[in-house]
């Protein structure tokens, strides 16, 4: 594979502690392109050394559309093989990366582009998004991690319906399937995500870095296996001078009590 990271396809800002991430490719409605996964590595690899938590969104009318489909017609098997390891090396990039980051969600969030979501760590949608994995019908299969993270969220058997019939799940149906965890009305998910993110930011980053590296890990191990690994993320959480600092400043009254609504 040839292909160099196309910087000019994605935008990075940072607002405070929350780094910005935008697909910049609206004229292809954000497809998904060597250059753009390759930058995407790259831009998560790179945040700025300020950030404590991302935003990733799109420009445009649409999230994503998926893997740019002019680019699957050149492909062989074993170039086909090489370009989905590209993709799982960039989404880990985002999952397994240094800060949490915040899905964007509006208009098409379909194929490739609901497998980026699917790798980030909270998702808000707007009453425009749509969600769908037309793979099934364009005679493909995911490639980009959907295989093992779509059914992380809404199980095997929705992402079966989506995948064989050729489902499209709006807004509310993928909250309600779990695929996202907020929705809000048309053009809001930005200022949504921008609200949970720095809220994200104001966590101690050890405990954020608990929550990206081990919450998953222990949800994949054996129970046994699980329970030993949280008491050791657990010890080494409370241990950090951060955590005694949050801890005096709510036994003291300085802290923020947890209210309905909050
Ligand atoms: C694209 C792509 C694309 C748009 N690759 N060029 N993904 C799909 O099967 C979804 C395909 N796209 C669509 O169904 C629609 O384009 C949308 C619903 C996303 C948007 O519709 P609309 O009416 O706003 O835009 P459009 O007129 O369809 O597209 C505008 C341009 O973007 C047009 O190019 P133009 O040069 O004629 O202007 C489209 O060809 C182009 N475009 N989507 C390439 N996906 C690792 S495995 C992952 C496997 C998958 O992701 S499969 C799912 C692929």
């Amino acid at each position: 594979m040839n292909a160099t990271p196309d910087l000019q396809a994605v935008d990075v800002t940072l607002d405070g502690a929350v780094a910005i991430v935008r697909l910049r490719r609206p004229a292809k409605r954000n497809a998904l392109s060597d250059g753009l996964i390759l930058a995407l590595r790259q831009t998560f690899e790179t945040l700025p050394e300020a950030a404590r938590a991302a935003v990733i969104c799109g420009e445009g009318e649409h999230f994503c559309a998926g893997l740019d489909l002019a680019e699957l017609r050149e492909r062989d098997a074993v170039e086909g093989l090489h370009h989905s390891r590209l993709w799982h090396a960039a989404f880990d990039a985002i999952e397994r990366g240094r800060v949490p980051v915040v899905a964007a969600l509006h208009g098409a969030v379909v194929g490739g582009g609901l497998e980026l979501a699917s790798a980030c760590h909270v998702r808000v949608a707007d009453d425009s998004a749509y969600f769908a994995l037309p793979e099934g019908t364009r005679g493909i299969f995911v490639g980009g991690s959907g295989a093992v993270r779509i059914p992380r969220l809404i199980g095997v058997a929705r992402m079966m319906d989506m995948m064989l019939t050729g489902r499209v799940l709006g807004a509310d149906e993928a909250e309600r399937a779990g695929l996202v965890q907020y929705r809000v009305p048309a053009g809001q998910a930005l200022a949504k995500a921008l609200e949970l993110a720095r809220r994200i930011a104001a966590n101690a980053p050890m405990t954020n870095y608990a929550l990206m590296h081990a919450l998953p890990r222990i949800a994949e191990q054996a129970s046994d296996h699980g329970l030993f690994t949280e008491a050791l993320i657990s010890a080494i959480a409370q241990a950090a001078p951060e955590a005694k600092a949050r801890l005096r400043d709510f036994l003291e009254g300085r802290a923020a009590k947890v209210r309905p609504g909050g």
